[in-house]
């Protein structure tokens, strides 16, 4: 049998790929590159702690090629065409992402690596989302932008054929994975010709912004790319030292001991030039930058008290009291390891150490592991949040589409819509992290958990 390249092989070239593209496409995302560089340098020189755990934790590899992008899409057929591109870097759809009750056409899942493994090597994740084409309220507009849609094709036909290839084989070769990585990216490039005229794009824009940048080009241009950093409240305070301006707020929770799940901001990039059908000049905005803190996953009861949590805090104007508030609201949300363990709120990977391994044979399944922790047999750490949060990302889409975004009628979630038109499923994420914490529960002796059915 022929040596295949392995998928996280492959995806790992693609992110790379992604990253130097989008670098010669949006400079200013390189300058963030730069500030995010020299911030996490900055934090694990000051906290030798820190750089120790994440060594330990297995997080340090990854830190530094750790990106996420985000694409919007058109038609079932194209999400569905995605789905088969991203399966060959080993990424698949988690979780499902309501934007329309922010008033935003589209649904959403991020494509991403799911196994430990996967995951440390490196975690490139794309949001994805499907335009609503019945929150086009104008009906005519409606069929408009459905018949544009049909007539583009996102993959160019070589990778349509390695594809086909990749599905008949059972895998690439070294040239094929190459060849597949080069015509991958082409979907996701810039394209300044638009493939509509002025007049159209401006109806479609009159609607909403977002339908225009999904209707308008032949491709799903990566509209951001995001690194992660150590220290997001220091990032947000020395962009503008590099030219960048940062949206308001910083989403997500407060800055905390334990970081958890994501808290995010961005700034908007570029006003790029387009070309319509008959030669006419315009421009575009719908590329940005981003920058994301991660933390520890949280249970489903955890997450429950983060949204309540959240909703109390409410969205303050200036991003200094908005932090107070979050900082009041999440008082209540405990800050330390051993709390976040034993209430079931977070996931965490145990370990065993060395003294817990020589006495392997004493570790009963129903063992408390705090208590083995504090005998010095086991180790703990957090169990990284690899997904989005809706309310964080309606808040990163509004700030990117303008003052004039309008607020429309509310759709209703349809997950099943979005699976039917994906031809699968999409994972759901606490399964995922909950598999991950009782893995490492059974490797060292310990009894699986159950917390998809816990309430606060
Ligand atoms: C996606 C916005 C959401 C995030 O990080 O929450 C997002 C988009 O603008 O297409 O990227
Ligand atoms: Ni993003």
């Amino acid at each position: 049998m022929a040596e295949y390249v392995s998928a996280d092989e492959i995806r790992e070239m693609f992110a790379q790929a992604m990253s130097v593209m989008y670098q010669q496409e949006v400079p200013l995302y390189g300058t963030l590159l730069d500030l995010v560089a020299d911030v996490n340098i900055g934090v694990l020189e000051k906290h030798a702690m820190l750089l120790e755990k994440l060594t330990n934790d297995g997080e340090i590899g990854r830190l530094n090629v750790e990106r996420h992008g985000a694409i919007r899409v058109g038609t079932p057929e194209e999400l569905a065409g995605l789905r088969k591109v991203f399966a060959i870097m080993g990424m698949y759809p988690v979780g499902y992402y309501d934007l329309s009750v922010a008033g935003i056409p589209v649904h959403s899942t991020a494509f991403r690596p799911v196994e430990d493994a996967a995951l440390a090597r490196n975690p490139f994740r794309v949001f994805t989302s499907l335009l609503r084409p019945e929150l086009i309220e104008d009906t005519q507009l409606r069929a408009k932008a459905l018949q544009i849609l049909a007539k583009r094709s996102l993959f160019t036909p070589g990778c349509l054929e390695l594809v086909e290839i990749h599905a008949e084989q059972g895998g690439l070769t070294t040239t094929q994975a190459q060849r597949f990585v080069r015509e991958a990216l082409e979907t996701f490039r810039w394209r300044q010709q638009a493939c509509v005229d002025a007049q159209t794009y401006q109806t479609l824009h009159n609607a909403h912004r977002l339908v225009a940048d999904i209707v308008s080009f032949p491709g799903c241009h990566i509209n951001h790319l995001t690194p992660r950093t150590l220290d997001i409240d220091r990032v947000q305070a020395l962009m503008p030292e590099y030219g960048i301006t940062p949206k308001n707020v910083i989403e997500g929770p407060p800055r905390r001991k334990n970081p958890i799940l994501l808290r995010q901001t961005s700034f908007r990039a570029l006003e790029e030039k387009v070309i319509f059908t008959a030669g006419e000049q315009g421009a575009h905005t719908a590329r940005f930058g981003e920058i994301e803190q991660r933390g520890v996953a949280l249970t489903p009861a955890g997450r429950r008290l983060y949204d309540d949590l959240l909703a109390d805090a409410g969205v303050a104007g200036d991003n200094f009291s908005h932090q107070q508030h979050l900082q009041n609201a999440f008082a209540r949300f405990p800050d330390d390891e051993a709390t976040l363990r034993s209430a079931g709120l977070a996931w965490y990977r145990y370990k065993l150490l060395p003294a817990g391994d020589a006495n392997r044979q004493l570790i009963k399944p129903e063992d408390d592991p705090q208590e083995l922790i504090d005998r010095g047999w086991l180790a703990a750490s957090p169990v990284t949040y690899e997904d989005f949060l809706p309310v964080s990302a309606a808040g990163i889409f509004q700030s990117n589409l303008g003052a004039e975004t309008q607020v429309r009628e509310q759709g209703h979630a349809s997950q099943q819509a979005f699976e039917s038109a994906l031809g699968c499923a999409v994972k759901d994420a606490f399964v995922l992290y909950q598999e991950a914490e009782n893995r490492s529960r059974r490797a060292c002796g310990l009894a699986a958990v159950n917390r998809l059915t816990d309430t606060p």
